[in-house]
């Protein structure tokens, strides 16, 4: 592959997001109450200009920018443009939002407008996904041929393929409107393409993808002759640290008696914002328990395809023997790499000898100098007594 297209929403910008939480969290900061009613008269905006109706019609007391800064990159998206920019690899944006929308939306993400040579929008040709149409003209203007262009897609989108309407389409739970329309357009152009699903447990939807990623974190360039990613530290990806605790809770009785690992349990509750910048997978880190002292952690976060749970779960293995329980216990973690995405396994044996492997992964990780120095962080010491 000598170039990259890169599709935009739910692909490299949480604007799923922007619809539902932001807009949820901001009409509830404000005491307002989401009614529908902007529903019509957004469709075709940019997301300024959607921005100052929302903040007109509810009356907020905040400006537009603020609303329409709260847009986030996914998981994964800065690193994967710097990447490819730095390495000189041609990238263009193929969007099925008209091209003002799109520029609109990158103004708002630092380096991302220098980054792509070329922007195609659905207003730049006859017909938007899935007919190939955007792609083709996309790889035409990077003078590029289709064979030798890799598609990157999320590739979830709502008939009538505005975002607006995806959200309300989810409010619905109307999930049998989601097509998997930008896999098959760039399939159509006779592209690969790497799909990266928007939505959980909605796999199946991609069988059309030349592969299937959890999240951008799970690229791996070389497998499509391009540059590898180099920032790999001994099988780990460091990250910025990120901090969640509570209460140990009650998990579903498996870890210990199913898997021989126990993992003290945290509620997912209050932590929606931080689980959606990082996507579900295995973690390692630093584990402060309140009465205890401070361990040596290896984490899942999400829904254990192997036991197809219907919730999320933070599921922390403390790797230390301990001779009792340690329910309700303040538990605080520093969250300071990812390991890999979760997985389906075959059998029970072998998702406990990858677990092991995760294990030995953390264990020797954790004593760099890169993610030893976190056993110090503050968050660890928990001063108040259990429970508080
Ligand atoms: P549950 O489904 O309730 O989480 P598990 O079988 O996973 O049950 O056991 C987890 C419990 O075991 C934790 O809540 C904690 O009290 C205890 N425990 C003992 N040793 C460890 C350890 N090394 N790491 C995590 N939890 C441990
Ligand atoms: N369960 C899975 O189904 N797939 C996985 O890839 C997976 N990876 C795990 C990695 C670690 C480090 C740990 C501690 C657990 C993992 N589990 C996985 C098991 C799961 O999180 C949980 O412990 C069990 O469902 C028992 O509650
Ligand atoms: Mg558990």
């Amino acid at each position: 592959m000598s170039c990259v297209i890169l599709d935009l929403d739910g692909t490299l910008l949480n604007t799923d997001g922007m619809f539902s939480e932001v807009l949820k969290t901001f009409l509830v900061k404000y005491g307002k109450e989401w009614d529908g009613r902007e529903k019509h008269k957004i469709v075709g905006k940019t997301p300024l200009e959607e921005a100052a109706i929302i903040v007109e019609d509810y009356g907020l007391p905040c400006a537009k920018h603020e609303f329409v800064n709260e847009v986030k990159a996914l998981p994964g998206a800065n690193r994967l443009i710097k990447h490819l920019s730095c390495h000189g690899v041609p990238m263009a944006l193929a969007s099925n939002s008209h091209r003002a929308t799109i520029e609109s939306k990158i103004s708002y993400q630092h380096g991302w407008k220098e980054s792509f040579s070329v922007i195609v929008g659905s207003d730049e040709v006859r017909t938007g996904k899935p007919s190939p149409d955007i792609f083709l003209e996309a790889a035409k203007r990077l003078n590029m041929e289709p064979s030798s262009s890799l598609v990157i897609e999320d590739s979830v989108y709502v008939i009538g393929s505005y975002s607006l309407e995806f959200l309300f389409a989810l409010l619905l739970k109307d999930k049998d409107s989601y097509v998997r329309i930008g896999v098959v357009a760039g399939k159509a152009a006779g592209m690969e393409v790497v799909a990266v699903p928007s939505l959980p447990k909605q796999t199946h939807r991609y069988i059309a993808a030349d592969e299937v990623i959890n999240s951008l974190l799970d690229l791996r360039p070389e497998k499509w002759g391009l540059p590898p990613f180099q920032d790999w530290i001994e099988g780990t990806l460091p990250s910025e640290p990120w901090y969640i605790g509570g209460p140990v809770v009650k998990g579903l009785g498996r870890g210990s008696k199913v898997l021989g690992i126990p993992t003290a349990n945290l509620s997912t509750e209050g932590y929606s914002d931080v689980l959606s910048e990082h996507p579900s997978g295995v973690y390692f880190g630093w584990a402060g328990l309140s009465t205890r002292g401070v361990y040596k952690m290896v984490m899942s976060i999400g829904w254990n395809p192997y036991f197809d749970n219907a919730e999320k779960t933070i599921e922390p293995w403390l790797l230390h023997e301990f001779d009792e329980d340690f329910y309700d216990e303040e538990l605080h973690l520093v969250i300071v790499g990812y390991i890999r995405p979760e997985a389906n396994f075959p059998s029970l044996e072998t998702l406990i000898a990858k677990i092991h492997e995760d294990r030995k992964v953390a264990e020797r990780a954790l004593d760099l100098p890169l993610y030893s120095k976190y056993r110090d962080d503050p968050y660890l010491k928990i001063t108040s007594s259990k429970g508080q």
